[in-house]
């Protein structure tokens, strides 16, 4: 049987390479895998009901949500091998939210990190914040997922998703897949360009700290040029002692394929300034066509059709899960 992925990114913002680098280069490579020969079958979804989690404005959200379609469609998903659909097209993910909200612990949500960065310091947090992880596991675990790839900051909610099919599974009989994680050895955690000590993050107030897929050239040159370094001039990849160089050192060698000792070699004994120069324009080089694709699609309503069929397929898949759900639980069964 084909090997189920699932991913979501969050349409809370524009896409950052942190966002493309982390998570969804890897989505448009697991669409096929040669080199095991197996199949695999990928469900990409637009988690507009995790960005709602905090405050969002409804008309530049529903931009969002086709500007990230046509993203994914941009980078190279290809709808006869993905199945693309956005969150709230399938309401299964807010019935089996629910549902996992009466399997998890008030305990086990208290120690999400991402929560507790995204309340810190906030005099009003949404509930949904809180409850977003049960909503996340609904995602996975409604398609049977084998494999779900993500970058570094998923991986806690990953293991509550794991956590909270096997509570099921035990409590109400074998219902769920239990998922594996997925996350590159490079790129998973691309840190912020303002603070290498914080990861590159869409929703970061200062735009500076984040290079998007769709910043122009001038404004990909100047936030590179801007970024900060360490205290040397040297380009070396030290993590404990150069966090910003090595992360600027990982972004280019991801960008261009090159190994990352390939790339210091070529800059030893050179300062900063031309690397920062170079690698701006590698990334300018990378994100052209992708954007010129972009504009393509965005234009053209091709996304709208492929969010329809693709929220018909998922739906079906979703339902049979839940349907199944209901039953080992009691609910609806009288019907029958
Ligand atoms: P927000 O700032 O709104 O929380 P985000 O930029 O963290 O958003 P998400 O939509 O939450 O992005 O994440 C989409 C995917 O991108 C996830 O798999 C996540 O792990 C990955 N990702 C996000 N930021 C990074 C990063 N800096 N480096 C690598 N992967 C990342
Ligand atoms: N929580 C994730 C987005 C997300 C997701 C998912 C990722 C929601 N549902 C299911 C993988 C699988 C985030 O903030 N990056």
């Amino acid at each position: 049987m084909a090997r189920r992925i699932f991913s979501g990114i969050q349409p809370s913002g524009q896409i950052t390479l942190g966002n493309y680098l982390g998570a969804l280069k890897q989505f448009v490579q697991l669409q096929s895998d040669p080199q095991s020969g197996q199949d695999l079958d990928p469900f990409y979804c637009i988690v507009d009901l995790h960005a709602i989690t905090v405050p969002q404005d409804p008309k530049q959200l529903s931009g969002r949500i086709l500007d990230l379609a046509s993203l994914y469609l941009a980078v190279g998903l290809d709808p006869t091998r993905s199945t693309l659909f956005v969150q709230s097209d399938v309401s299964a993910h807010s019935e089996l939210g629910w549902i996992l909200q009466c399997v998890g612990y008030m305990g086990e949500l208290s120690r999400m990190t991402q929560f507790k960065e995204k309340s810190e310091g906030k005099e009003s947090i949404l509930t949904g914040l809180f409850t977003y992880p049960a909503l996340m596991a609904a995602d996975i675990l409604l398609y049977q997922t084998d494999i779900v790839p993500v970058g570094d900051d998923q991986k806690q909610h990953l293991e509550l998703t794991r956590d909270l099919a096997e509570r099921f599974n035990s409590r109400f009989g074998e219902t769920f897949t239990i998922p594996e994680v997925m996350t590159l050895e490079q790129g998973a955690r691309i840190m912020s360009l303002d603070d290498p000590s914080k990861k590159m993050s869409k929703s970061n107030p200062n735009p500076q700290s984040r290079v998007e897929l769709l910043d122009t050239p001038d404004e990909i040159r100047k936030k590179i040029s801007r970024a900060v370094t360490d205290s040397d001039r040297e380009v070396r990849y030290d993590l404990a002692m150069k966090p910003a160089v090595s992360n600027l050192l990982v972004i280019y060698a991801l960008t261009t394929g090159e190994s990352v000792a390939d790339v210091e070699a070529r800059y030893e004994g050179k300062g900063y300034g031309d690397f920062k120069k170079e690698l701006a324009e590698a990334v300018v080089a990378h994100l052209e066509p992708i954007q010129a694709r972009f504009r393509e699609v965005r234009a053209s309503g091709e996304v709208q059709r492929v969010l329809q069929e693709g929220a018909q397929r998922a739906q079906g898949v979703a339902a049979q899960t839940l349907a199944q759900v209901k039953e080992r639980m009691g609910l609806g069964v009288y019907r029958r």
